[in-house]
């Protein structure tokens, strides 16, 4: 597949990265749309220095969505660009609305618009199971969605403008339905990073305490490395469609957190204090996803299961804490 040239948007974020990571593995030219003000946020993508092209540009700003198009002529788009912290979005439910919702349009008019042959561009798009809202689990591509915070009705707004561009102009616009996705790369903004980042300072002395919201929320862990294969692979098919992208495995937080500290050899109950003012005003209760197409379709499956995910990140944060575990004491 010689020649093969991919935008991504996001490409400073967790997904973003290791997309970015998976597609110059596979021979593609890379480019990845960086906002200016993201400059400060380059290490997931510091190690591809030199072979990733940088083009600047914001999911705001129409004419910069334009030029990155003109600039990079892409047979493949992967829209991974959001503001993606769903409790922030209550506290700056606009600007959450901007990116992830309007955001999305803007980049499907851009390619309507502004490719010669827009039916021949390629276009992933990251939606989210936080669009299912409180549906009870396990929820498909079927499930009728539900969404709860100002993010997730933005994301539902994209999804159905995907769908809706897909039939009214015949492009190929695939969405991953993602559910929550995880790795040593995610922010500490999400709970499951600032519980192992949490626990590398405890270790390391340097906190006693890890103050958390709602422990009793139940998620479907994935490592975004699997998410991003699956990403890629959707646009390998003849045609777009949706996909649920999903572990099929539910847990707690309470349960994340009771093995990440296990695997410090704490106790979870000497360190957690429960912060009401972590709470949301809504919060998504039960999420499980069923990704019986993806694997029916796609030949997709995860390969990092939820105990190899929390022992890595714990391993990863402990290790950059200067406190590895002692099975990994010695290795760098
Ligand atoms: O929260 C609870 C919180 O912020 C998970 C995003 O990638 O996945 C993610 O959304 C649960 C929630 O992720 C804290 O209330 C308790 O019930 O890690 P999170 P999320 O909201 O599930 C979906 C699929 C996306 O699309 C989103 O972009 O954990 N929780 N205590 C906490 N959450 C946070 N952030 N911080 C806490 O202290």
């Amino acid at each position: 597949m010689p020649n093969r040239r991919a935008l991504i948007l996001g490409v400073t974020g967790q997904l973003g990265s290791y997309l970015a990571e998976l597609l110059l593995h596979k021979g593609y030219t890379v480019y990845g749309m960086v906002r200016r003000v993201s400059a400060d946020r380059m290490e997931r993508i510091r190690h591809l220095e030199g072979r990733l092209e940088i083009l600047h540009g914001d999911l705001t700003d129409q004419p910069s969505i334009e030029r990155a198009l003109q600039l990079s002529k892409p047979q493949e788009i992967y829209n991974c660009a959001a503001q993606s912290q769903v409790g922030t979005s209550f506290i700056e439910p606009l600007h959450s609305a901007d990116v992830p919702g309007l955001g999305a349009l803007r980049l499907f008019e851009a390619v309507r618009t502004h490719t010669s042959a827009s039916a021949h561009v390629r276009i992933y798009h990251a939606s989210t199971s936080e669009m299912f809202g409180n549906q009870p689990p396990p929820q498909s591509e079927a499930t009728p969605f539900n969404p709860s915070s100002p993010y997730a009705c933005a994301k539902t707004f994209a999804h159905f403008c995907a769908q809706m561009y897909r039939r009214a102009y015949g492009m190929f616009i695939a969405c991953g339905i993602n559910f929550n996705f995880e790795s040593e790369r995610r922010s500490p903004e999400f709970v499951t990073r600032k519980i192992t980042q949490g626990i590398a300072r405890i270790k390391a002395g340097e906190s006693s305490i890890l103050r958390l919201g709602n422990l009793a929320a139940i998620r479907d862990w994935s490592h975004a490395e699997d998410v991003a294969r699956a990403a890629w692979l959707m646009l390998q098919q003849p045609t777009p469609d949706d996909y649920v992208i999903a572990s099929g495995e539910s847990h707690t937080v309470q349960e994340f957190v009771d093995l990440a500290f296990s695997h410090a050899s704490l106790n979870s109950s000497d360190y957690v204090h429960i912060d009401p003012q972590l709470f949301r005003p809504l919060d998504v209760g039960n999420l499980q996803g069923c990704a019986a197409k993806a694997k029916a379709v796609l030949g997709w499956e995860p390969t990092i299961r939820f105990s190899t995910l929390v022992q890595r990140m714990v391993e990863h944060d402990l290790t950059r804490a200067g406190s590895p575990p002692a099975h990994l004491a010695g290795h760098s």
